[in-house]
Order: C-alpha cells, then sequence, then structure tokens
C-alpha cells in the first residue's frame, strides 16, 4: 500500500476544521484480525489489571473498558504504528519535518469498547491549552504538539458514540461559554460540536487541542475503536509507560523507532550516535 502523503487540500483542511477523515484506512483483512484481538480481551479485568503488554485504564466510569499500551496488546495492534494510509500525515503534522528532530512518537495508545450509557467527557481546545497538545502553523511548517488516530472497528452512525469535535476550535481565543454548562461534562449537546461519523476502517485523524469527546452511546453492542496518539520524538508517556525492551526488539526498526525514539543512556554506556536512518527513510524503504 502507497504511503499517503498530504495534499494541498489536506493541510488546508486540517489548518481550517482541525481534523480530516481517512476513508477506508485500514482494510477487511486487518480489520478483521485486529477485531479478533477485541473479542478476547478479557473485558471483565479491573482497573489496573494488565492483559499481555497492556493495561486497563479507562479515563473515566463513563468511558468504559480502555487498555492502554494496547499497541502492546497483540501483533495486529503493532501494524498500526506506522500505517501507510496515516504514518506520512501524521509525521507532516507533529513531526518537527525540516528540523533536528524530526519524527515523531507514540505517547499514548488504547483500545476502547463504548457500551449504552458510555460517552467521553468534552475537553481541550485552543484557549489556554497545553503545548503538548497544541495546534501550530509557522513559517510554512506545522508544529502541532499532538496528533490523535481514532481507528473505527464498527460503524460508527447516530447513537453509536460518536467522537464529536467542534471544528476550528483549535485556534479558540475564548473559552466555549457551554462547555461543562450542558448536561454536565456530556458533549452530545454542545454548541458547535458535530459528530463525525465513520464506517468500520475509517479513521478520524484530528490535533489534540481540538476541542473533542466522545457522545452517549445509547445504541445496544459495543463500539470499538483504538486510538494512536503522536507526538514529537521528544515527547513521554502522560502516565510514565515503558515497553519491554525484549518486546521492542521484535518490532521492525521504524516500529521500534516510533515506540522509542530517544533509547535511554545509563551510566557507563558509550556516547549514542545521533546518526542513523531516519524515519522518513525508513518508511520509503519499508523497513
Ligand atoms: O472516545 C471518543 O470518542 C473520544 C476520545 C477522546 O476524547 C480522547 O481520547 O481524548
Amino acid at each position: 500500500m502507497a504511503v499517503r502523503r498530504s495534499s494541498a487540500l489536506d493541510d488546508f483542511l486540517f489548518d481550517l476544521n482541525g481534523y480530516l477523515v481517512l476513508e477506508n484506512a485500514v482494510n477487511e483483512e486487518l480489520l478483521s484480525r485486529l477485531n479478533a484481538e477485541f473479542d478476547a480481551f478479557p473485558q471483565h479485568i479491573d482497573r489496573g489489571e494488565w492483559y499481555r503488554g497492556a493495561q486497563r485504564r479507562d479515563y473515566t466510569p463513563e468511558t468504559g473498558f480502555e487498555l492502554h499500551q494496547a499497541v502492546a496488546a497483540g501483533r495486529p495492534f503493532e501494524e498500526l504504528v506506522d500505517h501507510p494510509s496515516w504514518f506520512g500525515l501524521v509525521s507532516h503534522y507533529a513531526g518537527e519535518e525540516d528540523s533536528y528532530v524530526a519524527g515523531v512518537c507514540i505517547d499514548e495508545s488504547i483500545a476502547s469498547i463504548r457500551t449504552a450509557g458510555g460517552h467521553h467527557p468534552v475537553h481541550s481546545g485552543g484557549y489556554r491549552g497545553a503545548v503538548r497538545g497544541q495546534y501550530r502553523h509557522t513559517h510554512g511548517v506545522f508544529r502541532c504538539g499532538q496528533v490523535n488516530i481514532i481507528l473505527a472497528l464498527t460503524d460508527i452512525g447516530p447513537g453509536d458514540g460518536a467522537t464529536m469535535v467542534v471544528p476550528g476550535s483549535h485556534k479558540s481565543n475564548l473559552p466555549h461559554p457551554l462547555a461543562g454548562g450542558c448536561d454536565g461534562d456530556r458533549i452530545d449537546t454542545l454548541p458547535g460540536a458535530v459528530e463525525v461519523h465513520l464506517r468500520r476502517g475509517d479513521a478520524l485523524l484530528f490535533v489534540d487541542g481540538l476541542m473533542h469527546g466522545g457522545s452517549s452511546r445509547v445504541n445496544p453492542g459495543e463500539r470499538r475503536v483504538l486510538i494512536y496518539r503522536y507526538g514529537p520524538i521528544w515527547a513521554a508517556s502522560r502516565f510514565g509507560y515503558a515497553y519491554d525492551q525484549a518486546w521492542l526488539d521484535t518490532l521492525t526498526p521504524l516500529r521500534r523507532g516510533v515506540l522509542q525514539p530517544v533509547p535511554p543512556v545509563r551510566t557507563g554506556d558509550p556516547i549514542r550516535s545521533e546518526t542513523g536512518s531516519t524515519q522518513r527513510e525508513l518508511l520509503e524503504s519499508g523497513t
């Protein structure tokens, strides 16, 4: 599959709205392997318990089952790290292009299952936004702090708990006067917020500084998504997660380099050279 690079239209719409929808990002074959992994998740485990290299850590009681470090929860999840449908785009928007620290890392990866009644509270937005999630385009380059991919493993239409965004809010200079005021912190009726409906295999790409949240799911069944957050190579895990070296060593150089772009140098180690293949070179050579 060819690596998707951003077009002038992608850049325009991403700058304008703060998000893009990538249709048919993942094919049926990978989708069914990802869904088979979800089928096998032990949904009975408590928050804090581990499943393979991933830990259940629901953001709130209402978000439902959320496995953090999902990338280490099964082989198919590794294939999303440098997926050609979005890796070129996230590198362009969050990867400090044309700088001495070009490249991206994944600082959070989450497998999420939402059932009826669940939602993810509204948060973020440009107003007093953290640098970590900031939107920035200056001197002809993007310098976003974090760009997220939400990959749908199930169709997500009305009532399914679609992610909602407030288009353009990544540049807001003012607080949303009704955020937190409509039905508690639910985003469903927030003025300006729109539902992003996805077909299974579609992905939502957005800058984390965009005001967003998960609408209330009212339909029976499960909403299944994977959330991968990409930031510059110097970003760190928000919650301190680290990967087992033995597992990292099983990955391709590019995937390993995205999950651990700057390996630790410990007392007594030799100086580590900064030279080596860049992510861009590895992506283009397919290694
Ligand atoms: O679950 C969703 O649809 C939104 C997730 C979200 O807001 C987040 O992970 O920051």
